[in-house]
Formats: structure tokens, sequence, C-alpha cells
């Protein structure tokens, strides 16, 4: 398939799912709150700048389990299955070749830290969902790292268009510390719901708990609700 008929497909593909999950992204809380809680001006996505019980900060700690797997770029392999119609095995060619969105967005971490405005680049998951064609029967996604890690998110939040699987920040190689050469980022929901060193992303017919929402941590993690723990 040459570039622009993939070009064409991702974006017939993006418009039909956009079509399918409009209603409920609207419904999403980040949008559909009246009053949501936090202060500041309001950001990019209609919210207060700064969620509830959260503190800004210029650094940025770097938060996981304590093991950094390394990935080299050739053996790196990222795998999207489960309730789509077309599964695929991307390496990292394929996934640098895939349209490539730059988004300035902002961290927000459940253990109360706050990072604003950070410029990534990287891939939707709404282009890669494109590309699989998720079935009318999902409805969640589990998200794997390399380093063993799980967590779930919804469809409605997943596709969001900030949702992105990023290998750049500030214009530099994403550090492995932080989740290099690819994490994903959910700058509308507590970063944990954002897997460093992301490998594997499965479509689910039913929700199913990740790492810390078996621990306790909320399955929907909505900063702006305080939505911390279940
Ligand atoms: N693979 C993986 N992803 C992960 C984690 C992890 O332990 N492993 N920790 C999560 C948590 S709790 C947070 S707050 C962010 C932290 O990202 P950072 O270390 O780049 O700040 O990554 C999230 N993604
Ligand atoms: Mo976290």
């Amino acid at each position: 398939m040459d570039m622009q008929d993939k070009l064409e497909r991702i974006i017939e593909a993006r418009m039909k799912l956009k079509a399918r999950f409009e209603e409920k992204i609207k419904l999403s809380p980040s949008i559909s709150d009246d009053k949501p809680m936090g202060k500041g001006p309001i950001n990019r996505h209609g919210m207060p700048q700064t969620p509830v019980g959260q503190t800004l900060t210029e650094k940025w700690p770097v938060l996981d389990l304590g093991y950094h797997p390394t990935v080299e770029l050739k053996n790196w392999r990222l795998k999207i299955d489960g309730a789509v119609e077309n599964p695929v095995t991307l390496t990292w060619d394929d996934f640098m070749a895939t349209p490539q969105t730059d988004d300035v967005s902002d961290f927000h971490c459940v253990t109360t830290w706050s990072k604003l405005d950070m410029p990534w680049r990287g891939v939707s998951l709404l282009d890669l969902a494109a590309l699989v064609m998720p079935k009318s029967t999902a409805t969640h996604v589990m998200c794997y790292g390399y380093d063993t890690y799980t967590t779930n998110l919804s469809i409605e939040e997943a596709l969001k268009s900030d949702v992105l699987l990023v290998h750049t920040v500030y214009g530099e190689p994403l550090a492995k510390e932080h989740g290099g050469p690819v994490r994903m980022i959910t700058p509308q929901l507590y970063a944990w719901k954002g897997s460093k060193w992301i490998k594997r992303i499965e479509f689910l017919e039913k929700n199913q708990k990740g790492f810390w929402e078996e621990r306790g941590y909320s399955n929907t993690a909505y900063p702006w609700r305080n939505d911390r723990y279940s």
C-alpha cells in the first residue's frame, strides 16, 4: 500500500471512530462536569489548570516500579490486538512511518505533583486505533509495559486526541527513566494511566484491572474529581 492510500485509510477510519465515540467522549467528566475541582486559568481542554490537591512542579520526578527495561530500537515492537478487526505488530520503522502528532499537554501524577505545558511528539492512540479498527464490542484497553506494568482505561478516554504514544519531549528522545523509547501519555487522567516502555495495547470487551487498579487505585482516575482511589 502506498503512503497516500495508507493516509486516506487512516483518515476514513478515524472519522468512523470519531463518529462512534463522539457521544461517549462528550459525556466524559473532563468535558461534561460543570463544577470541575481545581484552580487557575481554564486550560486547553476547558478545565482549571491545576486539579484539586495538586502542586505544580518544574522538575519531572521519576515514578515507576524501580525496574527500567532497556529496549533497543531494533528489538522494539508494539503489538495492538484483542477486540480489533486487524491486529498489528509494529516495528520501530512502522511506528515512525505512522502519521506523527505534536501536542503540548500537562502531566498530573496521583502523588500530587503536576507538570504543565510539556511539548510531546508521537503517534496518537486514535490513529493507531484507526489502523486496527476496534470491534463495536470493545469498551476498554489494557496497556502493557516492558517492565511488566499494566494499566486499563476506557475506550472513550483512550481515544481522546491528546492521548499519545510519545518518543520525543522538549525536542529530545524520551529518556529511558521516563519510559523511552516510547510511552503513553493521558493528559486528562492521572499519569499512571500512561504506560512507560509501552509494548502492547489490548482492546477489551469488558473492563479488567491493571497493576495499580488491582491495588486500590481508581479505574477512572479523573484529576478534576479527585478520583485517586477506589
Ligand atoms: N511501565 C510503567 N509505566 C508507568 C509506571 C510504571 O511503574 N511502569 N508508573 C506510572 C506512574 S504511577 C506515573 S506517576 C508515571 C510517571 O512517569 P514519569 O516517571 O515519567 O514521571 O508513569 C506511569 N507509568
Ligand atoms: Mo503515579
